[in-house]
């Protein structure tokens, strides 16, 4: 942990000392008359909202020294679930949290266990914490670990701190959950081309995407101002082409051990990486390594600007084919996840016939690679494959058109969901060509009924693109990303009936002592109640 991290943590637990007095004072929770605090504590305060949840009102489950982790036997998976959670409750609590395999009962103890349960799904999951136990149940892995975060956000927000705190009371409320996603693509898309994040970045951008139950981390590989990942057969890419950022920075790319560490990350999270490289525009840097690739005779230059739609790879070239099949074949062999994301966006050079034959010939190409395509909306000008997913963002007359190929959709509007746009007309950083996007309008929409033409039935999921123009660390990708990514996760998660603004925002600025605890930047919005 770097310094500042730490530091900020510290801060964060000062803070929370003020706000929760109850819960910093030496007597713990249950002496200070703090009725203010403890009602904090006690109020819901789990995003996603739960599927269903029934506070029991009988006694909380304590957190204690003896407290113990219990997992059937002879399963790897649920056995490293439970280390992530002895990990997470052991630098706070400095409680030991052994971990046993004991078919007995699990009282006094936190039991994970895999229990068939259709109703569940693949990522659901059932939560049961009374006096004597905190129960965890899902059909699958994922469900347990998803579970787990549920569990993570019942805990005081201390739980977070990595520095012991043996003043407060870790309690959990008796609660009864019954919970599942809305959808199965819960996402956020980091581009990394306009300003390039290291492994250790995406790291911690996953760890706080996993917090709040996402599921799918969409990397944004290639763009005009650098490449970004390591293409053995096309050594140039990592080259002069990835050595530029917007602004003239260094770059920077990901070599393939790197790309497959943070795979590797990523799924013991839940997640899948779904790799972008943006085709047939947005192509500059790659036609600086291999300016054979382009249409025109003049040479490519470094780009650092903003601009967009102006580069592309030449649709009537075999070589661009043979290009596309080198870097559709290398990443896709290191990418365990069924996607391959191929851009699309943005092409006004290209004659609608050539850039429909780039994109009915690159689907091929991924789909011959054993991956299914995902484009930005403006693929849907070529013949889907209803394998194929067409991610909206701006007009429903093409979402429409995806679907009327039987391709699904990837809800992305950019007046909600783009979170690269500024909160208000004084935020610093981000854009405002597609609007100014307050928690609110991130929350209070309904993917179902947004764009005409497109039902529930034609929705995989929920993305929010975080383009990096004016975003060149992780604290900045924090302070866009914290609170509309925790609102789009809901809207992602949680079924429709059971979402509401007012819950949201009270629910929500219980998550500000966690994120101190975390160091994570966020937007103090005026909408939320901190
Ligand atoms: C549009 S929307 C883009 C990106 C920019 C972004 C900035 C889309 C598919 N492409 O190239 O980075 O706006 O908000």
């Amino acid at each position: 942990m770097n310094d500042t991290r730490a530091l900020s943590r510290t801060l964060g637990f000062l803070v929370l000392c003020i706000g929760y007095v109850a819960a910093c004072s030496p007597a713990g929770p249950t002496a200070a008359p703090a009725p203010t605090p403890l009602r904090r504590v006690l109020v819901p305060r789990v995003v996603p909202e739960p599927a269903s949840q029934t506070l029991s009102g009988g006694d909380a489950f304590v957190l204690t020294n003896s407290t113990s982790i219990v997992v059937d036997a002879g399963n790897a998976e649920v056995s490293r679930i439970a280390n992530q959670l002895a990990s997470l409750l052991r630098p706070a609590t400095a409680f030991p949290v052994p971990i046993s395999t004991s078919g007995a009962g699990a009282a006094g103890a936190i039991a994970l266990r895999l229990t068939p349960d259709a109703a569940l799904g693949p990522e659901g999951y059932q939560l049961t914490v009374s006096r004597d136990s905190v129960r965890l149940a899902a059909s699958a892995p994922a469900g347990l670990f998803l579970g787990m975060q549920t569990l993570r956000q019942l805990l005081p927000p201390q739980i977070e701190s990595d520095m012991s705190l043996s003043k407060v009371s870790w309690t959990v409320p008796a609660v009864s959950i019954s919970d599942r996603p809305r959808y199965s693509w819960r996402g956020a898309m980091l581009d990394i081309a306009r300003h390039f994040f290291t492994v250790d970045e995406i790291k911690q951008y996953i760890d706080l995407l996993a917090l709040y139950k996402l599921n799918v981390l969409h990397l944004h590989l290639a763009d005009d101002q650098g490449w970004r990942i390591e293409i053995k057969s096309r050594p140039k890419l990592v080259g002069m082409a990835s050595a530029t950022q917007v602004g003239g920075g260094p770059g920077g790319y990901l070599t393939q051990a790197d790309y497959t560490d943070i795979v590797r990350y990523a799924q013991e999270r839940y997640f899948t990486i779904v790799p972008e490289i943006d085709m047939p525009g947005h192509t500059n840097a790659a036609l600086l390594a291999y300016p054979e690739l382009s249409c025109s005779k003049r040479a490519p230059h470094v780009y650092t600007g903003t601009e967009v739609g102006w580069s592309t790879l030449c649709a009537n070239k075999e070589e661009t084919y043979a290009f596309v099949e080198d870097v559709v074949r290398e990443i896709a062999a290191l990418t365990p996840g069924r996607y391959f994301h191929m851009g699309g966006d943005e092409n006004p050079i290209l004659t609608r016939e050539e850039y429909s034959k780039f994109v009915e010939r690159t689907q091929a190409i991924v789909e011959k690679h054993g991956k299914h395509m995902v484009g930005w909306e403006e693929i849907s000008h070529a013949p889907l494959k209803p394998t194929t997913i067409s991610q909206a963002w701006a007009s429903d007359t093409t979402a429409a058109a995806a679907v009327k190929y039987g391709a699904k959709v990837l809800m992305s509007p950019s007046k909600r969901a783009y979170i690269d746009m500024k909160y208000d007309s004084t935020t610093e950083l981000g854009l405002t060509w597609a609007a100014l996007i307050e928690v609110r309008d991130a929350y209070d929409w309904d993917p179902a009924t947004y764009m005409k033409g497109v039902t529930e039935a034609n929705i995989v999921g929920v993305e929010a693109p975080l383009w990096s123009e004016t975003v060149r660390n992780l604290a900045a990708v924090q302070y866009l990303a914290v609170p509309r990514l925790p609102a789009l996760a809901e809207v992602g998660w949680t079924p429709q009936s059971t979402r509401n603004w007012e819950s949201f925002r009270t629910r929500i600025a219980t998550h500000a002592p966690r994120w101190n605890f975390l160091g994570i930047n966020y937007y103090r919005s005026p909408q939320i109640p901190w």
